[in-house]
């Protein structure tokens, strides 16, 4: 830790923007031929916001369907492959794929880190029952709202899912942080860390409770992240996840190489140098609150 806060102390904001200059102006890593696809440009949120090919999630092919693009791209968390899914907001043309690959990635927790409006613009759908009660259809899954809990700076909502192809039933939760502009950070680095810690607790529960259900290695399904473009907040979310457990379980981390690594799996993850800087800061925020002083070496 020591040593991070003497990076950030010597670098100087500059030097932290300098950093991240850095590896924004490093190509992206593979291409993104689906995403380009005519007919599958009305699927992309924001036609410079595409997908890596080789890291996207398919959806299961379907008889009279041409493509099986979404906006989405696996990524690696620590130590653990495929630990979320960063999407962009859905459209609402791409609600009923959305929820198609919630059910077939086995998804049970998603993360939205935008509010749907903001600053009059539309940043993204409502792509799921706002009310407690409500109840709508997306392609072939009905989304049932049973519970919302509105914490101070996020909502809490306990989705059940019905796939009307098989009758099958399951559980989603939907975490919403409703603090964060887009191209912005969040307005404490503390609420953020403390919805992080939510999300992170309910889906460790969450893969408990589904035990020899979930098949999968044993740190359960990717958790799904959005924001608008799933790039901006989405890898800001993620980068501090990553950070935050190499932190806890070796005392040690890199921002620098984790946006990076991160950047193979979405392209353009973290959009503003602002953002890079707060990974910075929100850590050191979160280790001073915890009095985790420890020295990283
Ligand atoms: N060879 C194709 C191309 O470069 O256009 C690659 C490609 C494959 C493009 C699939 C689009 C594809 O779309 P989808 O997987 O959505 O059918
Ligand atoms: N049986 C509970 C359920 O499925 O809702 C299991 C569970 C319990 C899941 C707690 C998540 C939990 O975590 P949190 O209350 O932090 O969301
Ligand atoms: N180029 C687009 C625009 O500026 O409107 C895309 C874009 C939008 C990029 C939002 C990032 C955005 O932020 P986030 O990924 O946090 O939603």
């Amino acid at each position: 830790l020591q040593e991070l806060m003497d990076h950030v102390g010597a670098l100087h904001r500059p030097g932290i923007y300098a950093e991240y200059e850095e590896i924004r102006k490093e190509a992206p890593s593979g291409t993104f031929h689906c995403a380009l696809a005519p007919y599958n440009q009305d699927k992309n949120r924001y036609a410079d916001v595409l997908c890596l090919d080789q890291t996207r999630v398919c959806l299961k092919a379907r008889r009279n369907e041409r493509s099986d693009y979404i906006n989405a791209s696996f990524m690696d968390g620590y130590k653990q492959k495929n630990a979320y899914i960063g999407t962009q907001g859905p459209l609402e043309r791409t609600y009923g794929d959305f929820w198609r690959m919630v059910w077939e990635q086995n998804v049970l927790v998603i993360v939205m880190t935008t509010r749907t409006d903001e600053g009059g613009r539309k940043k993204c759908g409502q792509y799921w029952p706002l009310e407690e009660g409500g109840q709508e259809v997306y392609g072939p899954i009905a989304v049932v709202s049973q519970r919302v809990e509105k914490h101070s700076h996020y909502n809490k909502t306990t989705l059940e899912l019905h796939n009307t192809e098989n009758c099958e039933q399951r559980q989603v939760v939907h975490f919403q942080y409703l603090s964060w502009p887009d191209y912005g950070v969040p307005t404490s680095a503390v609420t953020l860390i403390d919805f992080l810690a939510a999300v992170k607790r309910h889906q460790k529960n969450a893969v408990i409770t589904m035990g020899t259900q979930w098949s999968g290695h044993h740190l359960g399904p990717p958790v799904v992240v959005h924001c608008s473009a799933g790039i901006g907040r989405t890898g800001t979310f993620c980068a501090l996840d990553i950070c935050l457990s190499q932190l806890q379980d070796v005392g040690t981390l890199n921002v620098f190489q984790t946006v990076r690594r991160m950047r193979m799996h979405r392209a353009f993850c973290i959009q503003t140098p602002e953002q890079y800087y707060f990974c910075y800061t929100a850590i050191i925020e979160h280790v001073q609150r915890q009095g985790l002083l420890i020295d990283s070496q």
